[in-house]
This record gives structure tokens, C-alpha cells and sequence, in this order.
């Protein structure tokens, strides 16, 4: 069901893919989709893009996200249904702009929906809602997650039952700001070229899923030799979007390397790493951001992306899709470019 490309936009120059694989909602912009089996159907927690007229820049304004629905799907392929606005940032004491990529867990019947936002301050930080179903509406917490900072929470919850939050996101996603989990101030510093990237964080949720029952901690990316991915090394080193899936008891740790707009992936023998990078799930998609997530369903393995295919290319308004994804027998991942045939 892939197309070539067939269009340029006029004004971005980028090739528009003809529907290489279609949106799965048209009737709103949809990005950064985090999917998961509840109830035995998929649910799919994406960012709601829309136009705020906000100029594009380096931090990211322009993603000015303000609300989130929550999706539902029997089958891939098959009908998608909107569960409506389930949280709204005016619901959200805390937050005052810019809800970015969200996630969402179970627990216990409960239902816990995890997602960024700034505080008064234009500091990130990560909220939980609460609800009595995997379609919403939630319940905001009146505190952001103590000790959370950073963008696009993903949380994995273990076949031994335990959960853990994925955090982080260079650049406009403040990462660079901390050291230590300390708040160093606006400034953006990074590690030299040549010294470890920053790197993602993970701390273990606790038993009433609204805070950590740790540190937050670095997860390693590491080449093959042992040693940390450095920060110059831009084709690999982590930018945003964590993601974590099992595969015959190995952890596949994915993410965007932004700047350079593919999905890698990199494994390891425990949720907290070390990772060893692999490889590249999805190569660049049309518009700047890349950012997925991986699920098992009825015994395929599918990896839920978005492009700006159907804004014509504008990067602030997106649109998910889905693909089937392939591990090989050697448990490689098989590379998917979204516009191949
Ligand atoms: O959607 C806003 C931000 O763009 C997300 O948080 C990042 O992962 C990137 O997709």
C-alpha cells in the first residue's frame, strides 16, 4: 500500500509523498503516537497538532499543542474511532503550554495518562491523568510528577509487572539544561563533540503510578565496542522519543536522533540498559520531527509513525500512520522507509 513520491511542495521543497500508506484520522492533525493493547483493542495516545500561527523556531514554539483525544482501532487497517478531547491544558493547573507527545499505562483497572508540558516558568515538566478508562476523559494531577523534567514520557511496563518511565528530548525538549538531575538554568550546554550525548533517563514508577520510586538515571546508548555514543555522532546519538518493546526476552530501546530524523534502535539485557545501537527502524519521513511507537497485536508487530503528508509538508501539522514492522530472525530490526514501494 506504499506509493512513490510524487509531488514537491513549492514551498519547502520537500518531496510529497503521493499516501505512501494513509493517515490513519484526517478530520485532525495527529503526531507522535504512543500505541498499546487495552481491553484487547489498540489505543493510540497521540499529540494533537493544529495551527496556532506561532512562528516556526529551534525550541519547538510552534508545536503549540493545547489539548489531546484519545483513538481506538479493532484491527489495523480497520475503522478508527475518536474517543474525543479526553485532557485540555486549562484543566491542567500546572501547565501553561505546549503539550507534547503523551503516553499511557495501565494499572490495576486504572488508567494513567502521562504527557509534557511548560509549567509558569516555560520549564517541561511531566503531568499524569487519571481515568477509569483506556479512552479517557482524565483526571489531571494539581503537581506535575516530583523531580520530572524533560519531554516524552514512555512508559514500559515489564512481563514482571514492574513499570518504567522513559524520559528526555534534546533541544527544544531541555535535556541539556540538567546535569545530575539538577536544573543548571536556561543556558544550552552540551558535552563537547567528543564526549558522551547526553543521554535518556529512566526511573521505575511507583506502586500508585503518579511518581517515581527513584532517581531518574541514565540509560546508556553504546556502539558496538562499549563505549557511550558521543555527542557529535548525530546520525546515532539519542535526541527524543524513547521507546521501549520485548522481543524473546531482549529490550529494544528506540528513539529519534532528530537532527538527522530517523528512528534507531539500539538492545539490551534490562529495562535500565546498557543499549547496544543497532540500527534504523524508520528512516526520515516527510517534515522535520520523527517519533513512533512499537506494539504487538494479534501476533504482528506493528510501529505506529506520522509524517506531514497530508499538511503538505508542514511540519507542525501531522498525521499518524501505521506500518508493519519485522524482526529478523537474527533479531535484527528490518529498516522500513515509509515511501518505498
Ligand atoms: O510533538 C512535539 C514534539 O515533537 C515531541 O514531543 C517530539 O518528540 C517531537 O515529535
Amino acid at each position: 500500500n506504499n506509493q512513490q513520491v510524487e509531488e514537491i511542495n513549492e514551498e519547502t521543497n520537500d518531496t510529497i509523498p503521493e499516501f505512501a500508506s494513509e493517515p490513519l484520522v484526517k478530520d485532525n492533525y495527529t503526531a507522535d503516537p504512543s500505541a498499546h493493547v487495552f481491553e484487547g483493542k489498540i489505543y493510540v495516545y497521540p499529540s494533537h497538532d493544529w495551527d496556532s500561527g506561532i512562528p516556526e523556531d529551534d525550541t519547538g514554539a510552534h508545536f503549540n499543542m493545547k489539548d489531546y483525544h484519545v483513538y481506538s482501532m479493532d484491527s489495523v487497517g480497520g475503522e478508527v474511532t475518536d474517543h474525543g478531547k479526553v485532557l485540555d491544558v486549562e484543566d491542567v493547573k500546572w501547565a501553561s503550554r505546549q503539550m507534547w507527545a503523551p503516553d499511557a499505562a495501565e494499572k490495576d483497572g486504572k488508567y494513567y495518562l502521562y504527557f509534557p508540558a511548560k509549567d509558569e516558568n516555560d520549564i517541561f515538566r511531566i503531568g499524569v491523568a487519571v481515568g477509569d478508562s483506556p479512552a479517557g476523559p482524565f483526571e489531571p494531577q494539581d503537581e506535575p510528577i516530583a523531580n520530572s523534567y524533560s519531554i516524552d514520557p514512555a512508559v514500559y511496563k515489564d512481563t514482571d509487572g514492574a513499570y518504567y518511565m522513559y524520559v528526555g528530548g534534546i533541544w527544544g525538549g531541555q535535556l541539556q539544561r540538567y546535569r545530575n538531575n539538577e536544573y543548571q538554568g536556561e543556558e544550552d550546554v552540551y558535552p563537547a563533540d567528543d564526549e558522551p550525548a547526553l543521554m535518556p533517563k529512566i526511573a521505575r514508577m511507583s506502586d500508585d503510578m503518579l511518581g517515581f520510586a527513584e532517581e531518574l538515571r541514565d540509560v546508556q546508548i553504546l556502539d558496538k565496542e562499549g563505549n557511550p555514543l558521543t555527542t557529535g555522532d548525530n546520525e546515532r546519538r539519542f535526541f527524543e522519543a524513547a521507546w521501549v518493546h520485548k522481543y524473546n526476552d531482549t529490550y529494544y530501546f528506540s528513539y529519534s536522533t532528530g537532527d538527522t530524523h530517523n528512528i534507531a534502535y539500539a538492545t539490551g539485557d534490562s529495562p535500565y540498559g546498557p543499549f547496544t545501537y543497532q540500527g534504523v527502524v524508520l528512516e526520515p519521513v516527510l517534515g522535520w520531527t520523527n517519533h513512533h511507537s512499537i506494539v504487538e497485536y494479534n501476533g504482528k508487530w506493528y510501529l505506529f509513525y506520522h509524517d506531514s503528508s497530508l499538511s503538505g509538508g508542514k511540519t507542525y501539522l501531522r498525521s499518524m500512520k501505521v506500518a508493519e514492522l519485522k524482526h529478523n530472525e537474527d533479531g535484527s530490526i528490518e529498516t522500513i522507509s515509509a515511501y518505498a514501494n
